[in-house]
């Protein structure tokens, strides 16, 4: 397996500033050394992803801020994403606030639907991303994009990269939910999407729901792919995000997750998003993401 990392530094689709500086904070955690320390090859993108900052940008309408940068850099990246899995890499995108899953996402349905496989998507999230703009009380892109690639928002962001549904939201796990907009879970619930928030995790362990998320995408799709956010993590593990939320995945069960996601050989591709170096504690947060992707990636404690 070789491995391609490509940075988007980007934090236009979230409320404040700081998760653009997610990409540096992961390469000062050893995140390129400790995955070839696995054994991998990993190699850089070589085309640079370009990313205006906010205040280059426009606002021109308030319930999807940065609209026209955010397709701009999504297309983009959806572009690379492809490109990296036509070449045969497993992609690591390193966010970023997480609307860059707009792009990695099309770029991926893009490329499996080609060779006619059926992708599967597990989302680690305090939040469940849902909204749209007609839900959304701030604005901000980074609270809509699994509805975007359930097919859910401006035409914009959903036609991304082609005018095609990019995931069927029976497809999807979404696992650590525990802060939604109101009319946010009227969406998660009507679109069949398979959702695990804390109270179930507490209830029935990780293990438990990561075993059923893995058997019910086993069942549906031939390829995962992981996308992280890591305020799904508790912030006492992970206190670098924009938007902490208490009562989330401690350290063993956010590994768990991956060790067991490593486990099925179906994972093709991984993106990290939301990490706030400002807001961190001497880069503790990037250094536990770092951990976690190597474990996604097959590690193994023995
Ligand atoms: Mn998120």
């Amino acid at each position: 397996m070789r491995i391609k990392l490509i940075d988007v530094p980007m934090d236009l689709g979230a409320g404040r500033r700081g998760v653009d500086m997610g990409p540096s904070a992961l390469r000062l955690a050893g995140i390129k050394e400790k995955v070839s320390a696995m054994g991998f090859p990993v190699e850089d993108d070589q085309d640079d992803i370009f990313v205006p900052i906010p205040e280059h940008g426009h606002v021109e309408n308030n319930s999807l801020k940065f609209l026209k940068e955010i397709v701009t850099t999504c297309e983009h990246l959806a572009c690379r994403v492809e490109l990296a899995k036509e070449d045969g890499f497993f992609p690591i995108v390193m966010g970023g606030d997480h609307s860059i899953a707009i792009g990695t996402i099309a770029g991926l349905s893009s490329y499996y639907k080609k060779q006619g496989k059926k992708l599967g998507v597990v989302w680690v999230d305090a939040h469940a991303d849902m909204n749209t703009p007609e839900t959304s009380p701030t604005g901000n892109i980074h609270g809509m994009p699994l509805a975007v690639n359930i097919g859910l928002g401006a035409d914009e962001l959903i036609n991304l990269h082609g005018n095609f549904q990019k995931l069927d939201p029976k497809n999807v796990a979404l696992i650590g939910i525990r802060d939604l907009d109101r009319e946010e879970k009227r969406n998660v619930k009507a679109r069949g999407i398979n959702a695990y928030t804390m109270a179930d995790i507490d209830r029935l362990g990780i293990y438990a729901v990561i075993q059923e998320a893995i058997s019910i995408l086993k069942e549906r799709v031939d390829v995962i792919h992981i996308s992280f956010d890591v305020d799904g993590m508790d912030p006492g593990v992970a206190p670098g995000v924009g938007t902490p939320v208490p009562g989330g995945l401690r350290f063993r069960e956010t590994h768990l997750i991956m060790e067991t996601l490593a486990e099925t050989g179906m994972v093709g591709s991984m993106e990290i998003t939301e990490i706030n170096p400002i807001l961190d504690i001497r880069n503790q947060t990037a250094e536990t993401a770092v951990e976690m992707v190597c474990s996604a990636l097959g590690k193994t404690i023995l």
